[in-house]
């Protein structure tokens, strides 16, 4: 299983890189890689497994976060209704949103920066998105809330894009236009 020290910190290239497409038909490996990432997720969300193995709580993680430059990511998020979306997802994209945005009330963190880095995070509001299962199934979401949040903090991985890429540099707290505050 995953652990903390296989999850790389600011510096390592991998989160600089733009990740490769995965190849159709799924290899073994790379099957392998999406369903370690998800089980990583949902153990870093389990009390007693978290604590046995001093997991960070998290909601997602991408390939490049273990070193890996391939566009796989896992989720494992449940919205304000309650609804779970629990998916690894190999190839992920974005095939629209809205033109409304939105931000995490108190900003963003990340499992591969080990420091606090204030100001609000631009989001689009609404996303339909796509990505292959393990098994290679389709999959479409709508997504808005925590989990649309969320899948494009993973999908900025997959580009070498970190959370705090996307502050305001000289008004970190300033929301922004057309945009509505997620809490
Ligand atoms: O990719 C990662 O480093 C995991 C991130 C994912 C994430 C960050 C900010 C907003 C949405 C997703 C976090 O460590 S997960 C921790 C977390 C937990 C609940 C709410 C927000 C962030
Ligand atoms: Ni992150």
């Amino acid at each position: 299983m995953l652990t903390m020290k296989d999850i790389v910190r600011e510096g390592h290239p991998a989160l600089r890189e733009k990740a490769a497409e995965v190849p159709v038909p799924f290899s073994e490996e790379d099957i392998k890689i999406a369903n370690q990432l998800l089980e990583f997720v949902k153990n870093s969300q389990d009390p007693e497994i978290a604590s046995k193995y001093n997991l960070r709580p998290g909601i997602g993680i991408a390939a490049p976060q273990i070193g890996i430059t391939k566009r796989i990511f896992a989720f494992h998020v449940t919205d304000e209704n309650g609804k779970l979306y629990s998916y690894a997802l190999l190839n992920p994209k974005i095939i629209s949103h809205s033109v409304q945005m939105t931000y995490l009330d108190g900003g963003e963190g990340c499992l591969s920066v080990d420091r606090e880095v204030p100001g609000l995070v631009p989001r689009y509001a609404k996303v339909t998105v796509k990505g292959f299962s393990p098994d290679g199934s389709e999959v479409e979401l709508k997504l808005k809330g925590l989990p649309g949040i969320c899948f494009q903090h993973e999908l900025d991985h997959l580009d070498g894009i970190m959370f705090y890429d996307r502050i305001n540099e000289k008004q970190p707290f300033e929301p922004p236009a057309n945009s509505v505050v997620f809490r």
